[in-house]
């Protein structure tokens, strides 16, 4: 193309954000915005092109379909006007960056350095930002877990984030605070590097083909997390969106057989669109911001898609039909855009919670060749989760909950080969310098957040039983001070392992800070065990600070026990991969098997180890890392922003009142007077509610005792005073 040509382009595509900008509409492809920024570029090894990327996050509450949308759906154009998040048409609250979801891309070159200033905008709340998958390794107080690595970011005030990104690969960004996460707050990271075009076997890599997908809820996570951990609300997530756009939960339910999308007339958002040119190849980068138990399984109508990466590091291709990803992954796909010019699903659909069993979620984007007009959909519509299912007969990669070895039809991630140089003390040694056995599963344990000494556990019906996701039977507290930044501050009584605790806390609940000390430069070696007994939950790991080499994988059985792995180790029964294993910083494990991790423990610091779903981090299904010894780190920057409790002694001692501890041993099942037993389905017998059971306390016998307090006797007194008064003035 000549430069002439070359200009008018860019012109004319100038004139047309122009003229879009002077309706107040946004330009179609959120990412025609972001690759204005000057760091989106063409990437160049010489040193000298390297930059510093600014970018500002505004983070705040906001809205789906707020004011700013006018009438989206029922007038399309509306839906890309400025501060408009649509979403799938659904209202709810969200939480969000800059007012787009997903928030702000970062788009470099590999060797840029990266400047984020995050202004916290939300009512009262600290924040933080994690860069997933980016190391850190010159800036380890830049890796943004509150407790971890620095202090939440008090609302109202800005927090620079300063790092360096030396490796290419598809991250993404995220809140690492409380469930911002899951309501928005989120965006793609992207690092190229100069094109090497013997290497390279697609012809475009672009912005308008990053692709987020995740779960989603109808209201803020934290009504939902509360609903589900205090009373008998769910945690299946109602739908799934891609790139922030989908259809809403139901939207077929009431659609004739022959009814389709474009028939029906009925409004919605417009879908994602993906967009190819016949003939040529593209660089599609998927991100799952996963959020809850919704593994989703990925395939594109007539096509094969070739994966060539993984968290960021290469693989030898393999063509498949379909893929599953799970929370924090990411995966990096060749599309040939090799089909009759046409219109042709994305499909995703939802497995576990969100499966047919619960929530039947599933979400389609669009794929749409040059020549087909923006905004075309396909004839035929995708209307359920069964018509959102991958090709029965291809291959399918990373499937759930199955082990390596069966061939032709699924293949593990462990199986994938890493065209990444071999680490020879990763991949030849025996034995790892440290081993860990890291089992987990939904444990039946009184735990005193969720189930406190007025509602143990074995008393309240099904709907309200709250099992904990644990690591070796231990909930992981956050130090209230970052390990990394203020280590005076540590506090050994808090800190524990499963090798510390005194008592046995499958029968107890143990809480503290969860850490796990290894030597630097060490190769550590984790067993990862899904024990499988409560519920088939699936839960993807992820390592920050580092990336491990997947060594193993099976499934031994529908449950599993570490003890029994470690005696089939001893067998040599438990194989290790040698050669190629493929690099990953997140990975899930079947349940009722084992995933074998290994990594070089090269990066001096505290580095968090934890499941990617944001109701089971929460309430601590994760761990820390020390890397080394305090003195082989790196010390924060000065005035580095601090934080911790503050409780001065006192000159005498406070007196306090405590509450009288409650004995409620001998309650049996189905006796606490605030869960009585009673069956579901309208077979209700006496349903719990808060005004029966107020003013009742369990006593020593167990037995259903209505107690009277002061207050009440007072208040009852003033009624009905108030009552008779009332009735005489008014006679
Ligand atoms: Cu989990």
């Amino acid at each position: 193309m000549s430069l002439r040509m070359s200009l008018f382009f860019q012109n004319s595509a100038s004139c047309a954000v122009l003229l879009l900008l002077c309706f107040g509409l946004r330009p179609s492809l959120e990412s025609d915005i972001m690759e204005s920024h000057p760091c989106y570029r063409e990437c160049s090894s010489d040193p000298s092109t390297r930059m510093t990327c600014g970018y500002n996050f505004t983070l705040e509450y906001f809205w789906i379909l707020s004011k700013a949308c006018y009438d989206c759906p029922n007038v399309t154009s509306d839906c890309s006007r400025y501060d408009c998040i649509a979403a799938d048409g659904v209202k709810r609250a969200i939480a969000v960056v800059n007012r787009i979801m997903p928030g702000p891309s970062i788009r470099v070159c590999k060797g840029d350095s990266i400047v984020v200033d995050v202004q916290n905008g939300l009512f009262g709340e600290g924040t933080a930002i994690h860069w997933h998958g980016i190391h850190m390794k010159s800036t380890p107080w830049m890796d943004g877990v509150p407790g971890v690595t620095q202090c939440p970011i008090p609302a109202g005030s800005t927090f620079r984030y300063e790092f360096d990104v030396p490796v290419a690969g598809t991250y993404y960004w995220h809140s690492h605070a409380g469930f911002q996460r899951g309501d928005g707050v989120f965006g793609s990271l992207i690092v190229r590097e100069p094109k090497d075009k013997k290497l390279m076997i697609y012809d475009h890599d672009l912005p308008e083909h990053e692709i987020i997908i995740w779960d989603w809820l109808a209201t803020l996570s934290l009504s939902n997390f509360l609903n589900h951990h205090h009373a008998d609300g769910d945690n299946k997530p109602r739908g799934v969106l891609i790139n922030g756009k989908g259809l809403p939960p139901g939207f077929f339910d009431n659609f004739s057989e022959n009814e389709t999308l474009q028939s029906s007339g009925k409004p919605f958002v417009p879908l994602h669109e993906v967009r190819v040119t016949q003939g040529h190849s593209y660089r599609l980068r998927m991100i799952s911001n996963g959020v809850l138990n919704c593994p989703l399984e990925m395939s594109i109508e007539n096509h094969t898609m070739t994966v060539i990466a993984s968290d960021g590091f290469n693989v030898n291709p393999v063509d498949v039909q379909s893929l599953v990803v799970y929370a924090g992954e990411r995966w990096d796909i060749v599309l040939k855009a090799d089909q009759p010019v046409s219109s042709y699903w994305i499909k995703f659909r939802g497995l576990m919670d969100c499966d047919d069993r619960f929530t039947s979620a599933f979400q389609v984007a669009v794929l749409n060749y040059k020549g087909i007009p923006l905004g075309t959909m396909p004839k035929h519509s995708i209307k359920n989760w069964y018509e959102a299912s991958a090709p029965s007969d291809g291959l399918q990669l990373n499937p759930l909950n199955l082990a390596p070895g069966i061939d032709g039809k699924y293949m593990t991630a462990a199986e994938l080969s890493s065209v990444e140089d071999d680490d020879p003390e990763i991949i030849t040694q025996e034995l790892a310098d440290h081993q860990f056995y890291i089992s987990y599963d939904f444990n039946p344990i009184d735990n005193i957040r969720f189930h406190g000494p007025h509602v143990p556990l074995r008393t309240v019906r099904k709907g309200f039983r709250l099992y904990t996701p644990q690591l070796n039977f231990i909930s992981h507290v956050m130090p209230v001070s970052p390990f990394l930044t203020q280590p005076e501050s540590m506090d050994d009584a808090q800190i524990c392992s499963e090798s510390s605790l005194q008592v046995n806390c499958t029968q107890e609940y143990c809480e503290c800070t969860h850490m796990l000390t290894v030597d630097l430069n060490s190769i550590v070696e984790l067993v990862l065990v899904d024990r499988g007994y409560t519920f088939d939950a699936n839960h993807p790991f992820h390592l920050h600070g580092h990336a491990f080499r997947i060594v193993g994988m099976e499934r031994l059985s529908k449950t599993t026990e570490p003890n029994y792995i470690k005696e089939l180790d001893k067998l040599g029964r438990i194989p290790r991969r040698r050669m190629n294993a493929v690099i990953k910083d997140t990975v899930t494990v079947p349940d009722g098997g084992y995933t074998i991790v290994r990594f070089r423990a090269d990066n001096p610091g505290f580095w968090f180890f934890h499941c990617h779903i944001t109701y089971h981090v929460e309430v601590g299904m994760g761990l820390i890392f020390q890397v080394g010894n305090v003195s082989d780190m790196l010390p924060a920057p000065e005035n580095f922003p601090r934080c911790g409790n503050y409780i001065p002694p006192v000159a005498n001692p406070p007196i306090r009142m405590y509450e009288k501890p409650q004995t409620i041993v001998p309650l049996k099942n189905g006796t606490n007077p605030h869960h009585p037993r009673y069956k579901v389905n309208g077979q209700t017998s006496r349903k719990p509610s808060t005004s029966s059971s107020a003013g009742r306390k369990p006593n020593k016998s167990g037995g259903d005792r209505l107690v009277s307090n002061g207050s009440s006797i007072i208040i009852c007194l003033v009624l009905f005073l108030s009552d008779y008064f009332t009735k005489s003035i008014c006679r």
